[in-house]
């Protein structure tokens, strides 16, 4: 049973219960629909809804999507508990998303506890909420705070919710409080379909409109969503409802929700595989060795996660710019509202700053943050080696650099990871756990536990230069040099990839990173590179002239004054000069013919990384590409993109590039295996 009625002196008392989050399915619906029918047929006073295991409801069941919709229908389901002569009143513990808050929008009264929030994230999936909330919300709270909710996804907590007049009370017991109303008060409420629509406001769709537009261009919910508001403004109650069950059963049936739910699931099946069960050291006590931006972040995403931690450094002078990295991002927590000073004060309880290893004796996990050099962190993790205790794990924040190598002087090399957090460390959810050829189930088990506690999207790789996402990134800024160096310039190809839906291009990105970063890089594979492989020399060139981006106020663009990008004429001569040099045709490029050779490029690596191993799915580059590059979520990741194309198209494709330059663009053997057997990229399994 997902739904259990009982009463008691006269209240219904029903109940939603569908572990783990009381997703609403047919059989959830049926049940409701059947307790409206019980609770008529027992001429109760009222029904109290709740949901069991201190959760309301967090929606529709998203694994039901892909499915034909199956009678009772949420929508109808509500209607009968709005228009049902037994008011009902939601008691919402937990969070009440989606379906669950149309479900509390339908009842009569609506108490939460304190610590609940209530929202619509459907957008976030792709869909607009189909079961009532685009006209039932606007009439609860006014146009204002309806659209805001609804476009944005975001959930919001049980004071702000009371204050919009979502909710008529907060209450530590919901239930009790709902036994408690007065029943000739709770008779004098109407049910909420009866609310009059607010008056349609011209100016406030028009200025929703263009904030979609800025903020998230390219995806289709928001814009839908809030045509279906408008709309249903200027329809009767019903008429606005099937309206919207419309849009939504078109939307759930779209490209970008199920990409959106492709994530959504993938997300959630990134965890430690199930050998590694219990195999977890407990971590108590963390070190981070660098205090630098990247180690400061780390430090205050462990801090934030309760743990004790000690910062080491070199000198004096690192312990000084590392306390000052860690008060920046605390005092910016601060400034934000993200914590309050007792917060900000336990944090700072729980950091040591020190020159001295000892003080890292007692930790279970260190972790280097240092500069980005082999000989540099083999010291360090030797000096690790020498304090921590034998089953400590070591872990290493390297972007590129072999850990086998990196472990090989160690007495214990089975205790070395990689964790590959990304810039800045305490907010972007994605992190990379390298497992070395010697790194053992405990700690790889570790640093799955880790990503669980710090709240990130763990995706585990294996040694390769730049192991997934900066390998992928570094065939992405390779495509875009050749491009730029053949026919275009930076801000062209920027503007060709924003278009696609990134939020910036690959050198306004590289801009705010720094271009000494990936030169580095070139130039320690410089020894190693194929001599036949084409040279986009470019980029060093920028170097020899001081443009390293933003921190030099000049690297791809120009930024005056610390300001916004300016193109810089001198970057796009260089292009033309070096072409010159190298006594090529240059060509004029459309944006379609950039977006696809990055891209491909992208689809390309990332088949070769799956074939090797580095990955273990597509569906983890997916998680790769969208949580640490950017890549739009409405399109589901790289290679759930790259199965929309279809892999025999992608081949076809490449294959046309192949004969321009058959190095940089040979075809991965994965993607011609998957053509030849008609096989997706989601199917795709590693040969090695
Ligand atoms: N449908 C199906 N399964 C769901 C689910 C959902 N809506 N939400 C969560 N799960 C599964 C999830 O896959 C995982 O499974 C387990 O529950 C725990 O989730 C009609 C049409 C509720 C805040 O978008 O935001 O309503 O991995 O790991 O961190 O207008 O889940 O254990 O097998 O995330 O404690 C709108 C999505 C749906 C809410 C809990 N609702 N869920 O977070 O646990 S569309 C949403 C969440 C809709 C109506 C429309 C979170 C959570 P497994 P979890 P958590």
């Amino acid at each position: 049973m997902q739904v259990t009625m009982r009463s008691e002196n006269h209240v219904g008392y029903v109940t939603l219960s569908n572990p783990p989050v009381n997703a609403i399915g047919q059989v959830l619906r049926m049940g409701l629909l059947e307790a409206v029918r019980w609770a008529e047929r027992g001429r109760l006073d009222r029904v109290i809804v709740s949901g069991a295991g201190g959760i309301f409801a967090a929606g529709a069941d998203a694994k039901e999507f892909d499915a034909a919709p199956q009678e009772p229908h949420l929508p109808e389901v509500l209607n009968a508990i709005d228009e049902s002569f037994v008011p009902w009143i939601a008691a919402i513990e937990g969070v009440a998303l989606g379906g669950g808050a149309e479900i509390a929008m339908a009842c009569r009264m609506r108490i939460m506890a304190p610590g609940a929030r209530i929202g619509l994230p459907e957008v976030t999936l792709g869909v607009i909420p189909g079961a009532g909330c685009t006209a039932r919300l606007p009439r609860l709270v006014g146009l204002q705070k309806a659209v805001e909710m609804i476009t944005t996804g975001k959930p919001i907590g049980a004071q702000a919710a009371c204050s919009v007049g979502l909710v008529h009370t907060v209450e530590d017991d919901p239930i009790e409080a709902a036994f408690l109303v007065n029943s000739e008060a709770l008779g004098c409420i109407v049910p909420t379909w009866e609310y009059h629509a607010p008056a349609h406001d011209a100016d406030l769709f028009r200025m929703a409109r263009e904030n979609l537009q800025a903020k998230m261009p390219g995806q289709e919910a928001p814009v839908r969503a809030l045509e279906v508001i408008e709309a249903g403004l200027a329809l009767p109650f019903h008429a606005a409802l099937a309206y919207e069950r419309r849009v939504f059963l078109e939307l759930k049936t779209g490209s970008q929700s199920k990409a959106l739910r492709h994530l959504f699931f993938a997300q959630r099946a990134a965890k430690a595989p199930a050998h590694l069960k219990g195999a977890a050291l407990e971590v108590l006590h963390a070190a981070v060795v660098g205090g630098g931006t990247m180690g400061a972040g780390i430090a205050y995403a462990l801090l934030s996660s309760g743990l004790q931690v000690t910062i080491l450094e070199a000198d004096a002078a690192g312990l000084k710019r590392a306390e000052d990295n860690i008060g920046k991002i605390i005092e910016a927590s601060l400034t934000r509202g993200m914590i309050d000073a007792a917060r900000a004060a336990d944090l700072r309880s729980r950091l040591t700053l020190s020159t001295q290893y000892s003080q890292a004796a007692t930790a279970q996990l260190a972790i280097e943050a240092a500069f980005e050099d082999m000989a540099v962190k083999q010291e360090i993790l030797g000096k690790l080696d020498a304090v921590l205790s034998a089953d400590a794990v070591l872990a290493t924040n390297t972007s590129y650099l072999d850990i086998n190598e990196m472990a090989a002087p160690l007495m214990d090399p089975t205790r070395v990871i990689g964790l590959h957090f990304f810039a800045p460390a305490h907010i972007m959810k994605l992190l990379e756990i390298v497992q070395g050829a010697q790194s053992s189930d405990r700690a790889i088990a570790t640093g799955y536990a880790l990503a669980k506690r710090l709240g990130k999207v763990p995706v585990r790789a294996g040694v390769c230069d730049g192991f997934i996402g900066n390998r992928i990134l570094a065939r992405y800024r390779e495509a875009a040099d050749t491009v730029f160096m053949d026919g275009s310039t930076p801000w062209e190809v920027d503007d060709a990839m924003v278009e696609f839906g990134y939020a910036m291009g690959p050198y306004e990105a590289q801009d705010l990173s720094g271009l000494d970063i990936a030169y580095a890089n070139r130039q320690r594979q410089a020894p190693t590179r194929d001599p036949n492989r084409r040279y986009i020399p470019i980029a060093d060139r920028m170097i020899e002239l001081g443009k390293l981006g933003r921190k030099t106020s000049a690297g791809w663009y120009r930024y005056p004054g610390g300001g916004g990008k300016v193109e810089d004429p001198i970057v796009a001569d260089l292009a033309i000069e070096e072409a010159h040099f190298s006594g090529i045709t240059r060509t004029d490029y459309s944006s379609q013919e950039m977006r696809q050779r990055l891209v491909l490029a992208m689809i390309n690596e990332a088949a070769d990384i799956l074939d090797a191993g580095i990955a273990q799915s597509a569906g983890d580059i997916d998680l790769v590409t969208v949580f640490g590059y950017g890549f739009p979520r409405w399109r589901g990741g790289l290679m759930h993109y790259a199965d929309s194309l279809g892999v025999e198209t992608i081949v076809a494709q490449l294959e046309i590039l192949a004969q321009e330059d058959p190095i940089a663009w040979k075809v991965s053997p994965l993607l011609s295996r998957c053509a030849d057997a008609g096989q997706s990229l989601a199917e795709a399994r590693p040969m090695r």
